[in-house]
């Protein structure tokens, strides 16, 4: 019987080595890898974005976690692949154009890989191009993030680009970051905004289930 809560449990610890080590018995005892990541990762990883929510954990923890959540994902990955398990989604995210601040898109990030789907990380200062790119590339959900109120008008730069290239009807925008609101995501028209990285991950799941 594989250890799923203990694989959680390291997990939410960030106990990197432990959470190797039972992911490693588990895929030895021949439990489904699709099983260990979300029995085990993304059940942990789920609690970690519940605590972060409610101000129990910070920043330091969730990094840890996250780090721990990737030594597990080294070993499922290739299995993973090989099985032909499908990420639930593909999302492309990225600081936007003329802003530096990638903290904050990172733990999306890790958050959002955490729920089960595949992130394309664009990087900072990132031009609308780009993000046209990765839409076009197959990106079902296109994550802005911004620290600046200098920069947050490039988020309706990048929402008119994917407009003027077609895509706006195929893709849903998410926007993020400390100076925005939802009144400005409603604004620029964005489809959704989520004000910390595990509202992100639940957001990510509402617009690709709602597509
Ligand atoms: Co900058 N900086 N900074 N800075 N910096 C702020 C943002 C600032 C508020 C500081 C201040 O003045 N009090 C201020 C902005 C003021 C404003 O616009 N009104 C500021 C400034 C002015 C600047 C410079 C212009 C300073 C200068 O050079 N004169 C400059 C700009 C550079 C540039 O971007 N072009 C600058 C530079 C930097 C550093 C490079 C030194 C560094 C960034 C390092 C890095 O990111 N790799 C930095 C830092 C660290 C900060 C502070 C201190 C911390 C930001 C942070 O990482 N927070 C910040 C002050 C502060 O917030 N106390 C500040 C932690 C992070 C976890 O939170 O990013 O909000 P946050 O992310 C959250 C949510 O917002 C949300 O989830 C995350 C996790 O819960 N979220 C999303 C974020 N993105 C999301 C996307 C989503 C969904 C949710 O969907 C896609």
């Amino acid at each position: 019987m594989a250890d799923f809560q203990g694989i959680a449990d390291a997990l939410i610890k960030g106990q990197a080595p432990k959470v190797k080590e039972l992911v490693q018995q588990a895929v030895n005892e021949g439990v489904q890898p699709k099983e260990i990541l979300s029995e085990g990762l993304i059940a942990g990883m789920s609690v970690v974005g519940e605590r972060f929510k409610k101000n129990e954990i910070y920043v330091p923890e969730v990094l840890i976690a996250a780090r721990a959540m990737h030594a597990g994902m080294d070993i499922l990955k290739p299995l993973l692949t090989a099985a032909g398990v499908k990420p639930k989604g593909v999302v492309a995210m990225g600081t936007v154009k003329g802003d530096l601040h990638d903290i904050g898109k990172n733990l999306v990030k890790m958050m959002v890989e955490g729920a089960g789907f595949n992130v394309v990380d664009l990087g900072v200062d990132v031009l609308p191009e780009k993000y046209v790119k990765a839409a076009r590339d197959g990106a079902q959900v296109i994550g802005l993030s911004a620290l600046l109120t200098t920069t947050m008008p490039s988020m309706k730069t990048t929402i008119d680009a994917l407009t003027a290239a077609g895509l706006r009807d195929s893709v849903k925008v998410m926007v993020g970051g400390a100076p925005l609101t939802q009144a400005y995501a409603d604004e620029i028209g964005a489809d959704g905004y989520a004000p910390d990285a595990a509202s992100a991950a639940d957001l990510v799941n509402e617009l690709i289930t709602s597509a």
